[in-house]
């Protein structure tokens, strides 16, 4: 297949904000593509050279570090020199443009798909099509929801319940070994709705509501995942609730942080203090700067969720090509990080999941 493509070559957002932007996939990178401007004298070129698997990957956006983390890693992956020509939208966080963007690779006839997509359900129509025009389609990270479960080759991500589960889990046995029984006040910060990782962690946060009846939520309210959003959700809660906040559930780094500067503003002290009247902080993903916060209590407990794709998918690409049948269904396995002793490790549905002790040389070897 020979390519002939505009050398649009607009750099992915490189900052943890993505404008809700009424513009489809506007920014774009083909990194397969030889690095050329105007004055090269060049316009267009052959991009795709024979024997190179040409991938089309549907971004969602560059909402956080974690994202950023994660758009890097499949571009990395995917390099050149690798074997590849990868060409990628961003989405902006909006299903219609991820849409779009696959319809786009199904024209272009690319010899596979990657789909991060934004939200779960709606895919069932785009997807089909792809299997007609027999593109496999590679799912990762967030999952999607279709009447046949062969709407797409395969999907790879985190088990964002169990994610939910070991930081609801982690805060019982905290609170037990501190021995506090009075009534808890939780506020809750979510991420984009409808998307796998809000689901997974909001379902295991109100199981935990459930079991704990003196844990009692305040509010919760979508702070789309990003630190701007969250500050703003965070000091409008803040305003309402004043002293009574004693925990923050933040289903990602970027909103803890967003909250933390809001706690901060307010004149109140982040910790493990409860006693004391710190606000607890729960956060997901771990990312560098959120386990530096943890280390000095700033974040209770981060639970991981690991960014890094591109040679997982790779691999599951290679064994497409090979012919090889990839499972449906793929999970990556996680680990959970805290500064504090108590609890070493936490117990779900009768399995124990290590905490891992926060260490400077953890950080420092930290890849993202
Ligand atoms: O936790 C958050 C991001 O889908 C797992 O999306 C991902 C989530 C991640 O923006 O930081």
């Amino acid at each position: 297949m020979l390519l002939l493509v505009l050398l649009v070559c607009l750099t992915a957002c490189a900052s943890a904000e993505d404008k809700n932007t009424e513009t489809p996939a506007e920014t774009e990178k083909e990194t397969g593509s030889i690095s050329a401007g105007p004055e090269d004298g060049v316009d267009s070129v052959a991009v795709n050279p024979k024997g190179t698997l040409t991938i089309g990957f549907v971004m969602i956006g560059s909402e956080s570090d974690w994202r950023i983390a994660c758009n890097r890693s499949v571009e990395e992956a995917f390099s050149r020199e690798n074997g590849y020509y990868l060409v990628m939208r961003d989405g902006q966080q909006k299903q219609e443009n991820q849409m779009k963007a696959m319809r786009e690779f199904i024209d272009m006839d690319v010899d596979y798909i990657l789909l991060n997509p934004v939200a779960e359900n709606g895919w069932d129509a785009v997807l089909q099509e792809a299997r007609e025009a027999g593109i496999p389609v590679v799912v990762f990270d967030r999952k999607v929801r279709t009447a046949d479960p062969d709407a797409y080759t395969t999907w790879i991500g985190s088990d964002f319940l169990l994610e939910g589960r070991r930081a609801c889990a982690w805060l019982e046995a905290f609170l037990e070994s501190r021995q506090y029984q009075d009534r808890l006040n939780i506020v809750h910060l979510q991420g984009t709705m409808e998307s796998s990782a809000q689901i997974g962690r909001t379902r295991a946060l109100d199981e935990a509501l459930r079991r704990n009846r003196r844990w009692n939520l305040l509010e919760r309210k979508p702070a789309e995942f990003t630190t701007a959003k969250a500050k703003e959700v965070m000091a409008d809660m803040l305003k309402l609730y004043g002293e009574r906040i004693q925990v923050v559930y933040c289903e990602n780094d970027n909103m803890a942080y967003g909250a933390i500067d809001s706690i901060e503003r307010a004149g109140r002290n982040v910790g493990a203090n409860l006693e004391r009247g710190d606000v607890l902080v729960i956060s997901f993903d771990a990312v560098r700067h959120a386990m530096e916060l943890a280390l000095k209590d700033d974040i209770a407990v981060v639970t991981e969720c690991d960014p890094l794709y591109g040679p997982r998918l790779t691999q599951i690409i290679q064994q497409l090509k090979r012919g090889e049948v990839p499972d449906h269904e793929i999970y990556v396995k996680e680990a959970q990080f805290s500064a504090i002793w108590e609890p070493s490790q936490v117990m779900v549905n009768g399995i124990a999941h290590k905490v891992t002790k926060l260490t400077e040389e953890i950080i420092e070897n930290r890849a993202y």
